[in-house]
């Protein structure tokens, strides 16, 4: 007799959860490391290739003067963080950047605008560059603040596949952060995305000194929407110069590969991507994020503003790991 069920006999996956409470997600925060890692591990090669990557590359196509006040952010006009601010990019630069991505490997090309909301006129370039990446066989997404219903609808005529917009932390924690917008606009802006029809890219940052509960609340946030973002960003913050957030304590390492573990339980069909921070990680510590369920990254020697392991760094993990870039869909079919 086979040693494997059949087929019908697998059990079913459970069904995806949008109900978490703050006394579950607490309690998987507080479970032995190991055991945590165990279960997150378990679900992740439920839906996915345990041993594939999926690799995004980032450009900041318009850099600096921002309105807003983001304490972690370099590129907020409040502060001097020593950014040269730069106008929107032509068409042919972002062009050449994503030709030189996709020879790297990336499969997604992410554009990233220092803006607090788009103006209408800004949109028609940011489309052209979606169709010129979209040419070039690669997924899209962009970042770009606030929309209305109408610039949303526009992106998707236009083709975009990904928007991002971090909710980045807690509600109660996001006004220690961020005065000039509120949680409630994110909420807006991501709801508008949603119904346009276009992938949800929504995550947070953590290591802004926010507390344990401020980290749980965000992981329920993103799950308890009514689906779960297709892909979920979790970036360590950089430090930069010159910025309020300069000079917060860091966080735990273990505490961070735990959100990414939470992450992978509470969302197990979204990709969890190691995202900022992976610079001043060593090869371990990723590795461990890996383990807990990242199976995405950003890939390129910079993030926006900001340095990103070189490439050839991330290959040689990937290939001492066994890894392989790849896979672009949501998770497998069940
Ligand atoms: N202006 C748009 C917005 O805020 O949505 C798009 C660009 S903004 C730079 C995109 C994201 O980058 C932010 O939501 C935040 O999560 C992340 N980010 C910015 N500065 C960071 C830092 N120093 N460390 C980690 N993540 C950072
Ligand atoms: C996300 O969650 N992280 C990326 C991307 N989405 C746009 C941005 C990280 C920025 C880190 C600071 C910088 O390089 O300016
Ligand atoms: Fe502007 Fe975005 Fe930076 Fe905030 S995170 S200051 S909105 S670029």
């Amino acid at each position: 007799m086979s040693a494997y069920p059949a087929p019908n006999r697998i059990p079913a996956a459970p069904a995806l959860r949008h109900d978490w409470r703050l006394d579950e997600v607490q309690a998987l925060f507080a479970l032995p490391f190991l055991d945590l890692i165990y279960q997150a591990q378990t679900i992740h090669r439920e839906h996915f290739d345990p041993n594939e990557v999926q690799v995004s590359s980032l450009l900041s196509i318009k850099t600096g003067s921002c309105s807003e006040d983001c304490g972690y952010c370099p590129q907020s006009a409040r502060y001097d963080a020593g950014v040269a601010p730069e106008a929107l990019m032509p068409v042919e630069t972002v062009l050449l950047a994503a030709q030189k991505a996709k020879k790297e490997g990336a499969s997604r090309f992410c554009m990233g605008a220092a803006w607090r909301r788009p103006k209408d006129k800004d949109i028609d370039r940011v489309i052209e560059m979606v169709q010129g990446v979209k040419a070039l066989g690669m997924e899209t997404c962009v970042t770009l603040g606030m929309l209305t219903d109408e610039q949303t609808a526009r992106l998707k005529e236009g083709g975009l596949d990904y928007y991002n917009h971090n909710l980045d932390t807690s509600e109660e924690y996001y006004s220690e952060i961020i005065t000039t917008r509120t949680y409630q606009d994110r909420l807006d802006t991501l709801e508008r995305v949603r119904s346009a029809g276009i992938n949800v890219c929504c995550g947070g940052i953590v290591g802004m000194g926010e507390s344990d509960d401020d980290r749980t609340k965000l992981l329920i946030e993103l799950a308890n929407m009514p689906k779960h973002p297709e892909s979920v960003p979790i970036n360590m913050l950089v430090q930069v110069e010159g910025t309020p957030l300069m000079g917060t304590a860091p966080l735990d390492p273990l505490i961070f590969i735990r959100t990414i573990a939470v992450a992978r339980i509470l969302m197990p069909k979204s990709r969890v991507r190691l995202s900022a921070g992976r610079n001043s990680m060593s090869d371990e510590m990723q590795t461990l994020c890996f383990l807990a369920g990242a199976n995405s990254i950003f890939y390129g020697d910079k993030l926006l503003t900001t340095e990103n392991p070189m490439t050839l760094r991330d290959r040689t993990l990937f290939e001492r790991l066994g890894l392989h870039m790849g896979g672009s869909s949501y998770a497998r079919p069940a």
